[in-house]
């Protein structure tokens, strides 16, 4: 099987549980390259950048939970890394990511559809561009600098 490269983010309502987190990380065989703390301050530009940006931004609630504290952005790089670190996070609601077993990481740490503990990238095209949103190949000129951001306040 082929190596690949994902982007992980633990998200606000999970970043207490880094350290059975990376248990899990480490249990699959997966190994973190990069790893960086920050916090979403214009989540609605980080959208435009991400898959997530079908109809997310209208959700403020989901806008409001991503940025109410810090995430843990992870590079995350192994055999099959981008669907390991799905099946690792479970269904998108952690309330049915319940009814299944093993507890995936939404299961345990997550509440509902919107606060579900982490994020991973859908495809390697998604985990390109999310992996250059967080950590950009050139420093500055990534879409991480959000210094000409107008659309957020
Ligand atoms: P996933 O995170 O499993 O890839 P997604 O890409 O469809 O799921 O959605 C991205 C995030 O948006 C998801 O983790 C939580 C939130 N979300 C998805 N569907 C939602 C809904 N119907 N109501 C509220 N938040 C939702
Ligand atoms: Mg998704």
């Amino acid at each position: 099987s082929k190596k690949e490269r994902t982007l992980a983010m633990i998200k606000p309502d999970a970043v207490n549980k880094m350290g059975d987190i990376l248990q899990m990380i480490n249990d699959a065989n997966l190994i973190l390259t990069k790893a960086k703390m920050t916090k979403l301050t214009c989540w609605r530009r980080a959208c435009f950048y991400w898959s997530l940006h079908k109809t997310m931004f209208i959700f403020s609630n989901l806008v409001q939970f991503m940025t109410s504290g810090p995430v843990v952005a992870m590079e995350l790089m192994g055999d099959e890394a981008v669907s390991v670190w799905r099946r690792i996070l479970g269904p998108t609601d952690s309330g049915v990511a319940r009814k299944e077993a093993p507890p995936s990481l939404r299961a345990q740490f997550g509440t509902d559809g919107t606060r579900n503990a982490g994020h991973g990238s859908d495809s390697l095209a998604s985990a390109a561009r999310e992996l250059e949103f967080f950590f950009p190949s050139t420093a500055g000129h990534g879409p991480a600098n959000t210094a000409n951001c107008t659309d957020c306040s």
